[in-house]
């Protein structure tokens, strides 16, 4: 047994929950007037109710004795105060100063960061307001209609997400693209929209290695110059966000035109820092700021509030008791928004990514659930398509329930239908149906006693399902701001228990690695044997099959050079 499962805190939590187990949270409620008063609470413009979980006042206090004994207090104010809690990179983790607009210091490797934030910010805004304005012109001077962000990962689905979901805030004169995909296809079918006269690249990668993005950044500048026929246009065309300046201008960016980042940002928890220029292009710098303070309003409220009354850290508990203790592996996001609809994608990175680790802080091997498998969609449609499983499949799933109270188009009634619909799903899955219930509503439908007999173990539900209802005014920067940071802490308050790094990902690496190896076995006709008889098969049927010559492969692209030598650097 490790440590963690042998500690008291542990220990009174397996001894508590087979008792718990066989609780139903329809008998809580029906004993507990003021279960959603006493389970529920309000931080910044978010309000959470975690009543519809199954636990009592008990567990919860044996959860937050387990929060102090792994010392979740001393380790948030290690990360607020740019102590290398990244241990395995040995680095700071500083997007909450990103987001912290005040003047006061904060020190990453005895240095303050804040002024080097101001700076960027200011030279983002400079960029941004032209660019928005209409006064940043392409080569013929054309004002810019079109921004392709180039990136993936980090670089990609939070930009992506919050260009998404603050649409209702976004100027319609320019329209955002976002590639990510090693498959020419994506690209190919953005590039067919867009006139190089008027678009803007963008070109995200905080490390400027990453093979994806270096890809499409050499085909995206292959398709811009091949119309040119001038690559002194390239300035007005093309613009960086990276912490690798070196391999930025390499590549050709004229340096005024790159915004810089920190290794104290994390990728997925990028989208504070320049890798936002995205979402500035969209929404303007106003709105990003407001992004920035509702992020900033999460932190004070993680940093100060008690545990007890403290939403990440209820809600990081909440996920441990399901899944370490009450044996629920999964973890459903369910969006009622449309304009939230890539937010379980992007929560899918931060929680998987950030989480998805089996070695703790000693390098031992840990024998206790770590990172939940992570998935959702958007709720309503979800309902009429997965949420079977949900209510009366064999594995309860906990879910979050997101809804805001307003919409900005709320055409015709639709969305109190909407609210209802939120508010009947968390209902059903924590109530149930019962065999009296399901009886009573047979009879009256008149049904004959064998038919009831027979149908009616179909048509009960169990109930006893866990969610959180989380619920909000409106969807507006500010508030999407607050959402994003309470699950950026949610995860890093179930990393500090579970003693794991939330901070790395050598997981990534693995495949990165195999795949550079593999490329070069691709360029010419000989087939290969030096792997697995699998991966030799795939490769060979591959070089049999194909449509190109490999020795063509390389002449497809006449940036290769460029590509090849960014590249290099990377894999030596
Ligand atoms: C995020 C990960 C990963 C990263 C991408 C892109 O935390 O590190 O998703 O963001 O691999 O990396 P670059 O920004 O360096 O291109």
């Amino acid at each position: 047994m490790s440590q963690l499962t042998e500690s008291p805190a542990w220990q009174a939590l397996e001894k508590h929950t087979p008792q718990l187990k066989k609780l139903h949270m329809r008998d809580l409620f029906a004993t507990n007037a003021e279960r959603f008063e006493d389970f529920s609470l309000q931080a910044g413009p978010i309000f959470l109710d975690y009543s519809k979980n199954l636990m009592t006042e008990e567990t919860m206090a044996l959860l937050f004795a387990l929060a102090r004994q792994e010392r979740v207090e001393e380790h948030r104010e290690a990360m607020f105060t740019g102590e290398p809690v990244n241990f395995t990179e040995h680095r700071s983790v500083l997007h909450t100063a990103l987001r912290d607009l005040s003047d006061e210091p904060v020190l990453s490797s005895h240095k303050n960061v804040k002024p080097d934030i101001k700076a960027v910010l200011a030279k983002m805004k400079a960029f941004v307001d032209k660019v928005r304005h209409g006064q940043w012109l392409g080569y013929s001077g054309k004002p810019i209609t079109d921004v392709v962000n180039i990136g993936i990962g980090g670089s990609d689905l939070g930009p992506k997400m919050v260009v998404n979901a603050l649409k209702p805030f976004a100027s319609r004169k320019i329209k955002l693209h976002f590639v990510s995909n090693l498959d020419g296809s994506q690209m190919a079918e953005t590039l067919k929209e867009l006139s190089p006269e008027s678009t803007l690249f963008i070109i995200s990668s905080k490390s400027f290695t990453t093979p994806e993005t270096m890809f499409n950044a050499v085909t995206a500048r292959g398709w811009f110059v091949s119309r040119v026929k001038n690559r002194e246009f390239i300035k007005k065309h093309f613009v960086a966000v990276s912490t690798n300046l070196e391999a930025v201008e390499r590549f050709g960016i004229d340096p005024h035109n790159i915004f810089e980042f920190w290794e104290w940002v994390g990728g997925r928890y990028s989208l504070w820092s320049a890798i936002g220029l995205s979402i500035c292009i969209a929404v303007g710098m106003r709105h990003f700021r407001e992004l920035l303070e509702g992020g900033h309003k999460m932190d004070v409220h993680f940093r100060t509030a008690p545990l007890e009354e403290n939403m990440p850290v209820i809600m990081g508990l909440m996920g441990i008791l399901h899944n370490n203790f009450l044996g629920v592996y999964p973890q459903a996001f369910l969006a009622y928004d449309h304009y939230l609809n890539l937010f379980p994608d992007y929560l899918q990175q931060l929680d998987m990514e950030s989480n998805g680790k089996h070695i703790n802080r000693d390098g031992e091997s840990v024998d206790y659930n770590t990172g939940p498998i992570v998935w959702g969609d958007q709720g309503i449609n979800g309902q009429h398509a997965f949420y079977q499983l949900l209510h009366q499949g064999t594995q309860p799933i906990p879910c979050d329930f997101i809804i805001a109270l307003d919409s900005y188009n709320p055409a015709c009634g639709h969305h109190p239908v909407l609210m209802s619909n939120f508010f009947a799903q968390t209902r059903a899955l924590m109530m149930g149906k019962t065999e009296a219930e399901v009886r009573m509503e047979m009879e009256q439908e008149g049904l004959p006693e064998e038919e009831i007999k027979a149908l009616l173990p179909h048509r009960v539900f169990e109930g006893n399902r866990s969610t959180n209802s989380i619920m909000f005014k409106e969807l507006n920067p500010f508030t999407l701001g607050a959402l994003i940071a309470l699950y950026e802490h949610k995860v890093f308050v179930q990393g500090v228990i579970w003693r794991i790094n939330s901070f790395d990902q050598w997981g990534v690496q693995l495949g990165k690695q195999l795949a550079k190896e593999i490329q070069y076995d691709l360029l010419d006709e000989q087939p290969v044997a030096k792997y697995d008889s699998s991966t030799n098969g795939l490769v060979n049927y591959y070089k049999r099959y194909r449509n190109i010559e490999g020795n063509k492969l390389l002449s497809c692209n006449n940036d290769w050079g460029v590509l090849q030598e960014i590249m290099e650097k990377e894999f030596k």
